[in-house]
Formats: structure tokens, C-alpha cells, sequence
């Protein structure tokens, strides 16, 4: 039995894993393991011998299983130590920071104009991009002769089928399935047949407002126009109306703000003129209204279009439009 204990102690010294000691335990302390093959063998002893060596036997099972439980504490924190060392977390270090994503810059740029609208008593009213000749030239008071209509600056897919041009068309769709009042914007995408360049676009993005009541005047249209520039501009943001000519408002004009860049004393921004040209706008043509089955001598009523490209590059001073389009993250990344 001593012999066994050396033979034990030696080789659990040896031992450098846990599922090692498992095994040394039952090679000398299991059920068929040498120490108990030991006891079997008592039978063969006298009497009076057989106490004696019980009582070793049971010394040295004690001796074995602690050393066993030493050696495996040992192991089970070399162990630990180990893992450690490998899976050391540095908790000082700075975290990884997550790319956010955001809106571009022109959905910015179009939701503020929307929420100055909505404000304003406004609804949103969309359209097909598709659309009828009909809804984008005839009903809008656009004559066949018209340069517009040229099949050099629209996108026909019949004669009767076109890209829309503007968004109008869906400003003439609200005002024949509703009643006077009527107030609101229609934002959406339009086409023309426009070559590429740092100004045009095949496809651009317009925001038109139609208003319709009785008694509607062109102060209405005046004084809700100052008060979205001021809004969008700033608050010390002026106005001026040009006379303008559009086949579908009578009479029409052009709106200039004062520079929000130099505050109208002219820079590089309004080309040192103090103003900049915002949107188109006038009384909606009593030829427009009574095609779509409003009364003129009832009612009257306003429009305005803005372009949501050129509105985002004069905001951001961005001076080529198609890097609005490209989609370059180096460029999307700075809004
Ligand atoms: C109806 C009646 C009248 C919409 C209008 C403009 C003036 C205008 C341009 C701005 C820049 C187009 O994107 S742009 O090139 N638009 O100047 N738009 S009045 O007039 C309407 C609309 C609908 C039934």
C-alpha cells in the first residue's frame, strides 16, 4: 500500500488537466481501481491482520483523494488563469461606434417645407407619375402649341400617356373629386427631357400648393408665401414678387427671398444681386378651374411650385445637382 502511494503521489505530480485526475482517481479509488483490488484481497489475511490493514487502507484512500483534490484545485485555477489571459478584456477601451443613418439632405430639406405647410391648414396630396396628357397639359390650361408640350421636353410613352412634368396634375385630380375649400401640397418626383449637368436633371423633385375658396386673393397668396419663406429662411427673410408668365395662373409671378447668405447686401451666393429666386406662383387661371368642375365666379383661388433639388442646394450651397442623385457617401455623410 505504501508502494501504491508513491506510485499515486508521482503520477498525480504528473498530472496537467482535470480530466487527467478524473482518471488517476479511477485508476486508484474507483470501483475496480488498485485500492480497492487491495481490500479485495483481504480475505486472505488473519484475523487479527485485517483491522490493522483496514485502517492503512483507509489512510491512504484519505491521502490519495487529497492530494487528487489538491492537484485538481491547482489545475482548476492554473486553468483559469489561462482562459484569462486569452479572453482579457480591456473595459477602459473606447467602445465601437455604430454608423447611424439619416436622412438625405433633400428628404430634410422637404420635410421641413411639408411641416411649414401643415402647419399652415395644409394637406398632403399625392399622384401617379404616370399620368394622362390630359391632367398635365389640357387641364392645365397648356395649349397643343405650347413649348412645353414638345416632344424635345416630355417623356411620352403614348400620346396620351406621359411622365408628368409637374406635379399639378394631381392638384387638377384634387380639385374634380372635392369641394372648395381646398388646401394643399402635392411634393413628388417629375420628369423632363433634360440633359445632365451640374443644373438639370431627367428627373427632379417639385413641391406645389393649390389653394381654393371663395374670396381668395392674390394677398392670400402673398401673405402665406412670406410667411413659409420666413419660416424656411429665417425671420428677417424678405420678399419680392416679379411678374411672371405660366400658362395655368393669371396673373402670375415669380418670388425672390433676400439673400439668406449676405442678408441681401449680395455675395457669391445670390451672384451679388441681394436676392435669390425661390418659386413660381399666381391665381389659379379661371380656365383651370372650370375644367375641373369648380366655378369660377364662385371661387378663386392660388398656386406655387418650388423645386426641392434647387431649394437643397442653395440651403447647403451644393453647386452641382448631381451629386444630389449619386448617392456618394462621402458626400450623404456631411448632413
Ligand atoms: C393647378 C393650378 C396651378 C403651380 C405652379 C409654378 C407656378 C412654378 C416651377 C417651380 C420650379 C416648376 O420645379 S419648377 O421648375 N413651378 O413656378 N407652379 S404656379 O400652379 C398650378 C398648379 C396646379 C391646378
Amino acid at each position: 500500500m505504501k508502494k501504491l502511494y508513491e506510485e499515486a503521489q508521482k503520477e498525480i505530480s504528473k498530472a496537467d488537466s482535470l480530466q487527467q485526475i478524473e482518471s488517476l482517481r479511477v485508476k486508484y479509488l474507483g470501483k475496480k481501481g488498485k485500492l480497492t483490488q487491495i481490500l479485495r484481497g483481504m480475505g486472505s489475511l488473519k484475523p487479527e491482520e485485517r483491522p490493522i490493514i483496514g485502517q492503512i487502507a483507509n489512510e491512504v484512500r484519505e491521502k490519495i483523494e487529497n492530494i487528487l483534490t489538491e492537484t485538481k484545485n491547482k489545475i482548476a485555477q492554473l486553468e483559469k488563469e489561462k482562459k484569462m489571459k486569452i479572453e482579457y478584456l480591456d473595459i477602459t477601451m473606447p467602445g465601437k461606434l455604430y454608423k447611424y443613418g439619416h436622412k438625405h439632405p433633400m428628404t430634410q430639406v422637404l420635410d421641413e417645407i411639408k411641416k411649414i405647410f401643415l402647419g399652415l391648414g395644409f394637406s398632403i396630396a399625392e399622384g401617379p407619375e404616370i399620368e394622362f396628357t390630359y391632367y398635365n397639359f389640357e387641364a392645365l390650361n397648356t395649349p397643343e402649341d405650347h413649348p412645353a408640350r414638345d416632344l424635345q421636353d416630355t417623356f411620352y410613352i403614348t400620346s396620351d400617356i406621359l411622365l408628368r412634368t409637374q406635379t399639378s396634375p394631381v392638384q387638377v385630380r384634387t380639385m374634380e373629386k372635392t369641394k372648395p375649400p381646398i388646401r394643399v401640397i402635392s411634393p413628388g418626383r417629375v420628369y423632363r427631357s433634360d440633359e445632365i449637368d451640374a443644373t438639370h436633371s431627367p428627373v427632379f423633385h417639385q413641391m406645389e400648393g393649390l389653394v381654393v375658396d371663395e374670396g381668395i386673393t392674390m394677398g392670400d397668396l402673398k401673405g402665406v408665401l412670406n410667411i413659409f419663406a420666413k419660416k424656411f429662411f429665417g425671420e428677417d427673410t424678405r420678399t419680392k414678387f416679379r411678374p411672371h408668365f405660366f400658362p395655368f395662373t393669371e396673373p402670375s409671378a415669380e418670388m425672390d427671398v433676400s439673400c439668406f447668405a449676405c442678408g441681401g447686401k449680395g455675395c457669391r451666393v445670390c451672384g451679388y444681386t441681394g436676392w435669390i429666386e425661390i418659386l413660381g406662383a399666381g391665381m389659379v387661371h379661371p380656365n383651370v378651374l372650370k375644367m375641373s368642375g369648380i366655378d369660377p365666379e364662385k371661387y378663386t383661388g392660388f398656386a406655387f411650385g418650388l423645386g426641392i433639388d434647387r431649394i437643397t442646394m442653395l440651403k447647403y450651397g451644393i453647386e452641382d445637382l448631381r451629386l444630389l442623385f449619386e448617392n456618394d457617401m462621402r458626400f450623404i455623410e456631411q448632413f
